[in-house]
């Protein structure tokens, strides 16, 4: 009979010690599995520029800016890495519109209330260029840098 229950005990330490590394390997592939999970976010996040400019008193500025924000902001993107950019036209009675020079990145024509979103992955070249309103290019008109990725 000892001997039986002395043989039944290392069985159950043995099985006590495979539930403890089974769940160690769950703990583990959980934490490589979140690092991942994260590190993915963190790229998609760098990846990923999003730009909202809103057009007013005939100047371009950063939504996010508020209040403080300065016309026509310079606009810093990297190569080869996508860009949305929002154009909200708060002008009463004016119609804008914004290009970049030297890409394909342009919005349609905007009536006053209306807003447009355009994606475009900036090449290299050129480095620096500029954005402006084909309508009133002398007034709102801002610098573009395209820096290498
Ligand atoms: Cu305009």
């Amino acid at each position: 009979m000892g001997a039986q229950d002395a043989v039944k005990d290392t069985n159950m330490a043995r099985t006590r010690l495979n539930l403890v590394r089974t769940g160690v390997s769950v703990l583990l592939l959980l934490a490589i599995g979140a690092t991942v999970i994260g590190w993915s976010a963190l790229r998609r996040g760098s990846a990923e520029t999003r730009i909202v400019l809103v057009a007013r008193d005939m100047r371009f500025y950063l939504e996010d800016d508020g209040a403080a924000a300065s016309p026509n902001p310079e606009l810093r993107f990297r190569a080869g890495e996508p860009v949305t950019l929002v154009l909200k036209n708060q002008d009463s009675g004016m119609r804008h519109d914004l290009v970049i020079d030297g890409t394909k990145a342009r919005t349609n024509l905007l009536d006053y209330g209306e807003e447009a979103e355009i994606t475009f992955t900036p090449s290299q070249i050129p480095r620096t260029t500029e954005y402006f309103c084909t309508i009133h290019p002398r007034t709102m008109r801002g610098r573009v840098a395209i820096t290498a990725p």
